[in-house]
């Protein structure tokens, strides 16, 4: 009788802090094969006019792009195709998830994410149809392994964060209306210094990403795979989540007079993508400012123009395998209501 009326309080409180919105628990646990059932391959143009062919599921599989076993899904670009210029650009995926998504929480486990000269990976949401109106969240996106790594909002009109939040990352910018400064949105960067993207996070094993959405605010942590503060029930999967014992999240959006979060945000698509150079990894300033060799397409294209004297390279610099690291592998994704 004593357990019971102790679980009984157990219970009373997690429906106290469930009303506070900030337990939630496991809606839907992606992992593994199970990429493949609550995701769609979308083989689109690259809106952003990325150097990249968007293959469908069955080219994905024969081709080895996809691949999946029970606890781990890999999703990565050929690496072994040299590009002619006419070509539309390196195979790679694009999938989007089956269901959408207003207020939630999502857990991403990631163990690899990609890396090279010309690579834009992201994961995000957003709702494509009319967008910017129903709002973007990046979640984890960057550029040419370095600039920058950063959790971005990018909106319709009037929408903007104040400098003031707490998080442990920094607004690069704060407003977040695409149709400002060539949609740049309003960006947090991270304070990891080398671990939270590209080859630095790789080298440690990855960890976890998550993102909280509510009305009241958008808020992302990142936690690498040894940090010894990661919460136990972000790195065990757990069946209930407390979001409020997390600690101070990477980047934090909070509704306010500037930005009324319900009205920009809406339902909304998991979409997970890996592009190459295109609008910001091919950016000639920004990809020369990342130390990268060439310009970025014909890197990409792994095919030296020794026409052009002013590649100034040799045939031999002719190397798909550049793109071996360019794969995202990722042991599940969480959602969490
Ligand atoms: C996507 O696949 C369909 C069916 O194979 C094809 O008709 C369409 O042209 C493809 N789109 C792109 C952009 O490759
Ligand atoms: C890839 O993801 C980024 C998300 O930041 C998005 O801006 C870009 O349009 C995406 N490209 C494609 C073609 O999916
Ligand atoms: C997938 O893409 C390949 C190559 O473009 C095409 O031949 C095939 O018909 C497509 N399959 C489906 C199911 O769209
Ligand atoms: C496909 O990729 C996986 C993961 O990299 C690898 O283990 C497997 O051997 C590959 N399969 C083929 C047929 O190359
Ligand atoms: C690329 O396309 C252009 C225009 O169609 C053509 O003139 C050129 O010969 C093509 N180049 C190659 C290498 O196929
Ligand atoms: C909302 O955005 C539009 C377009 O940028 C602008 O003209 C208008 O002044 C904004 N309204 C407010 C209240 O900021
Ligand atoms: C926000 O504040 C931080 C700390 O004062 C500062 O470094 C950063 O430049 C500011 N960002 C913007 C966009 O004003
Ligand atoms: C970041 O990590 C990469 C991969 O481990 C390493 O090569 C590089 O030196 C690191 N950079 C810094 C500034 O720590
Ligand atoms: C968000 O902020 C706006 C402006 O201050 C306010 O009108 C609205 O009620 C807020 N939304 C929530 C869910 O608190
Ligand atoms: C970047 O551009 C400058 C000026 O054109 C050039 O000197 C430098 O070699 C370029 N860097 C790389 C890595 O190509
Ligand atoms: C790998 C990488 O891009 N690291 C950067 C992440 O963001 C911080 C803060 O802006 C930079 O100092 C790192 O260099």
């Amino acid at each position: 009788m004593k357990i019971s009326s102790s679980r009984t309080l157990v219970l009373a409180s997690l429906v106290g802090s469930a009303l506070a919105g900030r337990i939630y628990t496991l809606d839907e646990c992606v992992r593994g094969e199970g990429f493949y059932d609550s995701f769609n391959f979308e083989n689109i143009t690259d809106p952003t006019h990325g150097r990249v062919t968007y293959v469908n599921r069955t080219t994905a599989e024969r081709l080895n792009l996809t691949y999946a076993t029970d606890d781990t899904f890999i999703l990565r670009a050929d690496d072994t195709t040299v590009l002619g210029v006419n070509d539309t650009g390196r195979n790679s995926v694009r999938i989007r998830s089956n269901r959408q998504y207003h207020e939630h929480v999502v857990v991403f486990d990631i163990q690899h994410m990609p890396e090279g000269c010309g690579t834009w990976p992201a994961i995000w949401e957003t709702k494509e149809i009319g967008w910017p109106a129903g709002g973007e969240i990046d979640i984890l996106e960057g550029a040419n392994n370095v600039v920058p790594n950063q959790s971005t909002l990018h909106t319709g009109h009037n929408c903007s964060m104040p400098n003031t939040t707490l998080q442990s990352g920094t607004f690069a910018t704060t407003d977040c209306d695409a149709s400002v400064a060539y949609n740049v949105g309003c960006g947090v960067k991270y304070a990891q210094d080398n671990s939270s993207f590209g080859p630095g996070f790789n080298s440690i094993g990855g960890g976890w990403y998550a993102m909280e959405r509510t009305l009241h605010y958008i808020k992302v942590w990142f936690w690498e795979r040894h940090d010894p503060f990661v919460p136990w029930d972000v790195s065990s999967g757990a069946w209930i989540i407390d979001t409020d014992s997390w600690g101070t999240p990477a980047a934090n959006f909070p509704n306010n007079t500037e930005c009324d979060i319900q009205s920009h945000f809406k339902n909304q698509n998991i979409i997970i993508n890996l592009t190459f150079c295109g609008d910001w990894a091919g950016n000639p300033a920004l990809y020369n400012a990342s130390g990268c060799p060439l310009d970025c397409v014909t890197y990409v294209n792994s095919k030296c123009p020794c026409a052009n004297v002013q590649y100034n390279c040799k045939p031999s610099t002719d190397n798909p395998t550049a793109f071996t690291n360019a794969y995202f592998e990722i042991s599940s994704m969480n959602v969490y209501k």
